[in-house]
């Protein structure tokens, strides 16, 4: 049995938000943003295509291609939703409902394999062969997007139905795919790898799934075809499908370990990476660690806009060159869903605060703008500039966005804090409960938050069966100003990978605490677009990188936090 091998994870024991700022909007996605998705999902012909394939309608497909994983993407999100403690018998009937269908087509069409775009209208184009396209047809991704609510809401409530889906899928993928002589095929939208890993990890923490269904449960194959995945870009000799050769669109102009820059497709781009980063932590694979930490660096410190969007090239969605950080960018909304889930990964895969910075910039930026205040309009371009033309839709031929957004904000309460042996970590700055298990015992914390606004936020620990360690993030906005109090009591705490480290005990009260005022952000000099422009920052609403917050304060007293001034860093601003 293979574990993943973090240096943390998400807590044992439950979160629950309760906080002013934040609160408020995750009940307007619950509400509004997640029937919203599933009536518009519906509308476009979601069901329909499952139900055309159970009676054999074909020729008769609707919407897109990859129509399929939207909507199960959204079931992956609403699970999310349900596992934080959300009621919903309607929602959960819903489910229920569409996994029954789900199910009756994937039994009738036979194998386990389910893309009914491909089954429907191009039968004997599966994965692109026969004069198909592996890049229009989505086969991989809505596979994938199968495994991912499968696993998802089995997690939220027990159901097999769904998880059995993904196993009859999964098995049939891993039948089919690998070396020779099984067919080379690798995904041509990226997400089926950390998918599988999901998958993979989930039947690790409960083999007795096993016992339950008279499904094949392999997951050894599961893993192998995630590595095969991984591995198996840049090498086209053996391929039989179209286009043999994805090229930089779907990062497979090289090996992995020969990628030095981020390119092609941003969506596609950070969810490999995504899946780069997971499957180094359950191999322990130093060389692809080293990959998606390489990627990382020239992504943010080149090709990340001061909203928290990457991608900044309309044509074919894609990233653009070093430093090419037009106010007018494109910055697909899902692209910064990827770079999060990347981030999170990294995050655990190194135990370093940094990466929180990224996740805290694109969920107060480019994530909140994104959906309406009403929960019911989208962004799926997300420029800093606009002659004005540039409003929310209703909907959108590639309704892709939302279902991100709802995977986003489905899992939250994973962001605010995560733990290892010897205590917790406190990634974002949230109010509410958290509760965690530990080998030793049992901990349960309080907190109150008062971002965006003012930044002073208090923990109390409400019950600790032992003194643990506390590692408070330290904020690339943080400044020298920056306050830790315990029981009132201000202290300098150790520093380490970029948190403050405490060492506190039941009843102990914790205060962090900073005076907020806006201030100007400037660009790197070779980003032309914003020359003569500035950014102003509030805080945590507009946060800037580590490196421009040495620039900005020079006298920062938390010196190992930020990287050294002349190191080449970048914001894109506005004017
Ligand atoms: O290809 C499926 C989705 O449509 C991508 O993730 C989006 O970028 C859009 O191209
Ligand atoms: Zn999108």
């Amino acid at each position: 049995m293979i574990r993943p091998i973090e240096v943390n994870r998400p807590l044992t024991g439950s979160v629950r938000i309760d906080d002013p700022f934040w609160s408020p909007k995750l009940r307007t996605f619950f509400d509004i943003t997640l029937p919203d998705s599933f009536d518009k999902l519906e509308q476009d012909g979601a069901i329909e295509n499952y139900e055309n394939l159970i009676a054999g309608n074909l020729n008769t497909h609707k919407a897109c291609p990859w129509h399929d994983g939207l909507l199960l993407e959204t079931i992956r999100g609403a699970s999310d939703y349900l596992m934080r403690g959300e009621q919903s018998e309607d929602l959960i009937r819903r489910i229920d409902r569409y996994a029954e269908i789900i199910e009756r087509a994937q039994l009738s069409s036979g194998s386990g394999y389910l893309s009914t775009f491909t089954q429907l209208d191009r039968p004997h184009q599966r994965y692109g062969e026969n004069g198909g396209s592996i890049l229009w047809q989505h086969d991989l991704y809505n596979n994938g997007c199968l495994f991912e609510a499968g696993v998802h809401y089995y997690r939220a409530t027990g159901k097999m139905t769904l998880l059995e889906c993904a196993l009859r899928s999964a098995n049939d993928l891993c039948m089919t795919i690998g070396e020779p002589p099984k067919k080379w095929i690798v995904p041509g939208h990226s997400l089926p790898e950390y998918a599988l890993i999901e998958l993979y990890e989930l039947l690790m923490d409960e083999p007795d799934i096993s016992q339950r269904t008279s499904v094949p449960v392999l997951p050894a194959e599961y893993l192998r075809l995630a590595h095969f995945w991984i591995r198996g870009r840049g090498k086209h000799e053996h391929r039989t499908n179209h286009p043999q050769y994805m090229g930089e669109y779907a990062q497979d102009h090289a090996p992995i370990e020969k990628q030095f820059q981020a390119v092609g497709h941003a969506v596609r781009a950070t969810l490999f990476y995504t899946g780069v980063t997971r499957l180094a932590m359950l191999e322990g694979s130093g060389e692809l660690l080293a990959a998606s930490k390489r990627l990382w660096k020239n992504v943010t410190e080149r090709k990340l806009h001061v909203n928290g969007g990457v991608g900044a090239t309309h044509f074919e969605e894609k990233f653009g060159e070093d430093y090419d950080l037009p106010n007018s960018a494109y910055l697909e909304t899902c692209a910064t869903v990827g770079l999060i889930f990347w981030a999170e990964s990294l995050s655990r895969a190194t135990g370093h605060a940094e990466y929180y910075d990224v996740i805290e910039r694109a969920l107060y930026n480019l994530m909140l703008s994104s959906v309406s205040l009403q929960g019911d309009a989208y962004f799926y371009r997300n420029p800093l500039t606009s002659d004005g033309n540039d409003h929310r839709w209703a909907w959108h031929g590639c309704p892709c966005c939302p279902p991100m957004i709802h995977k986003t904000f489905g899992m939250f309460d994973k962001f605010i804090y995560a733990q290892d042996p010897f205590g917790l970590f406190v990634n974002l700055y949230a109010g509410g409960t958290a509760e965690a298990e530990f080998d030793w015992g049992f901990v349960r914390i309080r907190s109150h938050a008062s971002l965006p606004r003012h930044f002073t936020h208090s923990i109390q620990v409400e019950h600790a069966d032992m003194p643990f360690l506390m590692r408070l993030r330290i904020p690339g906005w943080t400044s020298g100003k920056a306050v830790i109090q315990i029981n009132g009591e201000t202290i300098q705490p150790e520093l380490m990978n970029g948190y403050a480290v405490l060492r506190v005990k039941q009843g102990d009260n914790i205060l962090f605490m900073e005076p907020l005022s806006p201030r100007r952000i400037e660009a790197h000099p070779y980003v032309r677009h914003d020359r003569g422009c500035v950014a102003i920052a509030y805080g945590h609403s507009s946060t800037a990188s580590r490196a421009w917050t040495t620039r900005e304060n020079p006298t920062s007293r938390w010196p190992e936090t930020p990287p050294s001034p002349w190191k080449i860093g970048l914001i894109c601003s506005a004017a």
